[in-house]
């Protein structure tokens, strides 16, 4: 087999994907998703210009070697925007390869490890009633964890708290818009939603909280002992993870169980942390990771450490991305949770995909490949739409991590 042509597919369902469609001379395409919030367009003509004229006439069952030529090959190494599009090419094929075996991706990796996936919903409120009313509703849906972010007293805008009733969605369409962040409010008011979260649910629901790369590392560790009583699943991103040092100041002081890794795209972004057993989620995701090849070396690394896997799965990455997950949560040993925003109907229009949730857990299902596709005619009615993530600033207008 042959790769004869690969396309890059921006649309905007709903909000903006960058997906790659491998077409192979035997017919059979893969597809991988690039999409990286906010710099579209700059992983699109990185695999646009640079990376789909080197991959014609190659063997797309040598995924190993493709990877590591596009990788090492590049000099250029890791980084957001190279990674993703390494993904989107090792995604889609794994994809071909389990279509051209008639398999399910996950019987390629190593088969079943589990009858289904553990995900976690978003609930969210402007205040702590309404933020219970979100997980009332999230629970009558069947979820059977569920992370919580509320409204702050004093803040007009708060991280992962959407519009009444609603589904949140980081990017905004437009330049990027500016709220105000105060740690003191924050950390006054958190504690209290977890209380009363657990007053009402009692003490058997995962619950799991982002505080998204606000904190410094002190503040952090204060906050994971403040929600000590109320036993989080996880407290997730509490410091920009750059200063990785800053975890063993946080573990010090609490046993709070920590996730970090949404924004690593490489196993060494991984290794220290691992390594010193700072963290108990790794949260890298196919898409922004180096795909399903590269996944899977961070999730062995882990899997030394009892250090368990909690994928990234929001909105902005795309049902590629989210199929491919989840055959990679089937298998891996050592998983521990997915995220899972679903997607806008529109969305879930242009990308049919196999995989299903119910009661809690999602499948992949069972169609060869990754099982999901893309209606390009469908894609085409949604032109790329600019949309950006907020910035963050401090009362005193000092620009803060968001
Ligand atoms: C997040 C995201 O899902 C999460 O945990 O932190 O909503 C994140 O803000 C976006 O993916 C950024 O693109
Ligand atoms: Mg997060």
């Amino acid at each position: 087999m042959k790769i004869l042509d690969a396309k890059v597919i921006v649309c905007s369902p709903g909000r903006n994907f960058v997906t790659l469609k491998i077409v192979t001379d035997e017919g059979m395409t893969g597809l991988g998703d690039a999409t990286l919030n906010g710099r579209e367009l700059a992983v699109a003509s990185y695999l646009r210009d640079h990376v789909v004229p080197c991959l014609i006439g190659r063997d797309p069952h040598q995924i190993e070697d493709i990877w590591n030529y596009l990788y090492k090959g590049a000099y250029w190494r890791r980084g957001p925007v190279t990674m993703s599009a390494i993904a989107a090419v090792d995604t889609a094929l794994w994809d071909i390869k389990a279509k051209a075996a008639g398999l399910p991706l996950y019987q390629l990796l190593g088969g079943k490890s589990r009858a289904g996936c553990l995900v976690y919903g978003h609930a969210n409120g402007a205040t702590i009633d309404d933020t219970i009313a979100a997980v009332e509703r999230h629970l009558e849906e069947g979820f059977k964890a569920i992370r919580v972010q509320t409204g702050v007293p004093g803040l007009a805008k708060v991280y992962g708290v959407g519009k009444p009733n609603g589904f949140y969605e980081p990017a905004e369409k437009g330049l990027p818009s500016e709220s105000i962040w105060s740690t003191d409010k924050y950390l006054s008011h958190v504690p209290k939603l977890f209380e009363a979260l657990r007053t009402r649910f009692g003490e058997d629901l995962p619950l799991l909280h982002d505080v998204h790369h606000r904190l410094t590392p002190i503040e952090a560790a204060r906050l994971g002992k403040m929600l000590e009583p109320f036993h989080l699943f996880w407290m997730e991103d509490a410091t920009p993870a750059e200063n990785q040092e800053a975890f063993r100041l946080i573990r010090q002081h609490t046993v709070t169980p920590l996730a970090v890794g949404e924004v690593f795209n490489s196993i060494w972004d991984c290794k220290e942390l691992i390594e010193n057993q700072l963290i108990d989620y790794i949260r890298t995701s196919v898409t922004h990771t180096g795909g399903i090849s590269h996944l899977r070396k961070i999730a062995a690394l882990a899997e030394l450490y009892q250090v368990r896997t909690g994928s990234h799965g929001p909105t902005d990455v795309s049902p590629v991305c989210m199929g491919a997950a989840l055959h990679f949560d089937t298998w891996v040993p050592n998983f521990g949770i997915q995220e899972y925003m679903a997607h806008a109907p529109e969305t879930d229009a242009v990308f049919p995909h196999a995989y299903h949730f119910e009661n809690g857990y999602m499948t992949p299902g069972e169609v060869p490949g990754h099982g999901v596709d893309i209606d390009e005619e469908l894609a085409a009615r949604y032109p790329y739409d600019p949309a950006y993530l907020p910035v963050a600033r401090l009362e005193d207008g000092t620009l803060w991590n968001w």
